[in-house]
């Protein structure tokens, strides 16, 4: 163990080699950790509220959080997806799908924020999500659930019509020089699960490959009825054909309402914009988009190694993993070699796309990375164990046990054409007896292998934040240079920035109270003001004067109903605020900041609805004798 231990030590004040970008599951979040130590440097809030920093509580957070269905403050975030130019890692963002009201975020590498949100339409559940092309084409959002699509006549239908009514969606996401994100086309398909997905590069560039499980069609006792058949489905998608067809014109406009939420960094403030259509392609009559593979059984991952040829399908109840050939597949559909079609699909035959299998690998496999060397990796949920297996030969290698029941791996730039190799992480789901036990609820677990020899080896074991999914991992080189240290105070137009402390002041708007404040070490200006009265809404446009890294001022009041906000230097931030209750309230910073931070400070005066106190506001006011 000595030498595991040097293995993942990082000495104080050195930096850890990778960023891991890791899901953070049901809380909506995703951290980022340092790789080999497993230190936690920072949550990010994507898809939930989040009091600490104010995000999703600010005015100016709040539309990031906002979908047809209102303010939805919570998400199931599951998988992440590092922009890729031709092929590789290109530190520029990361994606991140949202679950349960389908959503994909863009998080930006230089700040570590949510940047972008984009709602998904016509869709039950964005599972198989965020996967992204080699050049950062698309990004994929798939439909987990199927669901009735279309007008109130169209979706009020009876639960047993699955088989006629229930559609499944694949959207793709255009993603512009700039990250922005537009569904260019959604395909519909017939009604099954869609599960897992990865892009084909090189070769199958221009492909997708999607896990599908219920290919039973089943909407009850899923756990018994979707598990009747031998084999499901790997979904193969021509997507550059479908680029063909919407240029000429074969796409159908439908009325679709979804958000499409963007933070601007100019004025430091999101804007949802309420979007009404969207592009449809039918894969059914326009021929030669989609075509499915049989994969045994129920499968969950579906990965594409880093030479683009072979596509491996995980069936969580198969005991033997499926390796299909790119090449076959190819000649397959060129020779029309289908045993047959489902719901209008042509179906290939298994054993002519069929690479070959690996046998008894383990129980429960669910997901592969690929290390670069020709190697791939397979986690066994069932047996708790990670195999090592020859791409070609197909032989296991190496196996290693997990603590327990892991789900995904994660191997640094493990879904590129061209991984970093060196570490891969086990994502367990569940945890027992591995760390110090903390009432009904413990922590998830993450496990890491250095995988550089021929034996994998088990060197650390970390708690996570939430419950981690899928991660990618960085090498630091690529985006620790590249950070934001403070925004500049001078490029700073948000309506209602606050330049310098001279500029301070309180603005009555019919019942609206503007407080243009500024906050730097140590005092907020103003820090007293009065004429505020019940029945007021008192909104603190907090700018932070600062123009140095690291130096945030928080900024809390007595009873706000929201939460702190969290101001980064040289932005401003907006808490809004009711008073509920007639006297003087204070409000202060809760950052530790400075040696005086403890006196940064400042208090509000509330009086009754009919008060003729004027408005005012000052600072450094001596006291009255
Ligand atoms: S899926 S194990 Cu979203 Cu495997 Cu997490
Ligand atoms: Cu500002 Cu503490």
């Amino acid at each position: 163990m000595g030498d595991a231990a040097s293995k993942v030590f990082v000495a104080p004040g050195k930096y850890d080699e990778f960023y891991d970008i890791v899901s953070g599951g049901f809380n909506g979040q995703i951290s980022v950790v340092g790789l080999p130590s497993g230190r936690v440097l920072r949550i990010v809030p994507v898809f939930s509220a989040q009091p600490e920093n104010g995000y999703g509580f600010s005015e100016e957070t709040k539309p990031m959080l906002n979908t047809s269905h209102g303010y939805v403050p919570w998400d199931d975030l599951h998988h992440i997806a590092l922009s890729q130019t031709k092929g590789e890692h290109d530190g520029r963002w990361a994606f991140a799908n949202g679950n349960n009201t389908p959503r994909i975020a863009r998080i930006d590498l230089t700040t570590f924020e949510t940047a972008e949100i984009l709602e998904i339409p016509n869709c039950g559940g964005n599972h198989s999500s965020p996967f992204i092309t080699e050049n950062s084409e698309y990004i994929v959002a798939s439909s987990r659930f199927s669901v009735p699509v279309g007008d109130d006549k169209a979706t009020d239908v009876p639960i047993n019509t699955y088989k006629e009514n229930f559609k499944g969606t694949v959207s793709f996401i255009s993603v512009g020089e700039d990250g922005n994100m537009k569904i260019a086309f959604q395909l519909v398909t017939p009604g099954v699960n869609f599960d897992l997905s990865r892009a084909g590069k090189g070769p199958s560039h221009g492909w997708f490959f999607f896990s599908c499980y219920n290919t039973e069609q089943a909407y009850s006792l899923l756990e018994v009825n979707a598990s009747q058949k031998d084999k499901d489905f790997i979904m193969a998608v021509n997507w550059k054909k479908a680029e063909q067809y919407i240029k000429e014109g074969k796409g159908k406009t439908v009325k679709s309402r979804y958000a499409h939420n963007k933070m601007h960094h100019d004025t430091h403030m999101a804007v949802s914009t309420m979007m009404e259509e969207v592009l449809q392609l039918d894969p059914i009559a326009l021929k030669d988009i989609i075509y499915f593979i049989p994969c045994p059984k129920s499968p969950h991952g579906c990965d594409v190694d880093p030479s683009g040829e072979y596509i491996v399908g995980s069936g969580k109840l198969a005991a033997l993993i499926p390796v299909f050939s790119f090449t076959k597949i190819m000649k397959a559909i060129a020779d029309k070699d289908f045993e047959g079609d489902f719901s209008g699909i042509p179906v290939i035959r298994y054993e002519t796309a069929l690479h070959g299998v690996v046998e008894k690998p383990g129980l429960g496999p669910l997901h592969t990375e690929f290390d670069g060397k020709g190697n791939a990796y397979t986690s066994m949920f069932v047996s708790s164990e990670i195999v090592k297996w020859d791409l070609k030969t197909l032989q296991v290698l190496d196996r290693a046990p997990t603590y327990y029941s892991v789900g995904h791996l994660s191997i640094p730039g493990g879904p590129t054409a061209k991984p970093h190799g060196k570490y891969l992480v086990a994502y367990n789901k569940i945890t027992k007896d591995r760390y110090l036990p903390t009432g009904p609820e413990l922590c998830q677990s993450a496990q890491l292998y250095d995988i550089s020899g021929d034996k994998m080896q088990l060197i650390l074991d970390f708690p996570t934040i939430g419950e981690p999914h899928y991660a990618e991992a960085i090498p630091a080189s690529m985006i620790k240079d590249k950070q934001v240290k403070f925004f500049k105070l001078e490029e700073n137009k948000h309506p209602y920035v606050t330049k310098g402390e001279a500029d301070s002041k309180v603005v009555r708007e019919g019942n609206k109270v503007h407080v243009y404040m500024t906050s730097i070490r140590s005092h907020f200006s103003p820090d007293n003001i009065e004429g505020v009265k019940m029945g007021d809404e008192v909104y603190f446009h907090v700018t932070n004067l600062e123009q140095d890294w690291d130096v945030p001022h928080g900024f809390a009041i007595k009873g706000a109903n929201n939460a702190e906000i969290l101001i980064m230097p040289g932005s401003t931030q907006t808490l809004k605020w009711i008073p509920d209750h007639v006297g003087v309230t204070p409000f202060y910073c809760t950052d530790f900041c400075s040696a005086l931070h403890q006196e940064m400070q400042g208090y509000i005066r509330v009086s009754p609805t009919n008060s003729t106190v004027p408005i005012s506001f000052s600072l450094g006011m001596p006291s009255k004798k």
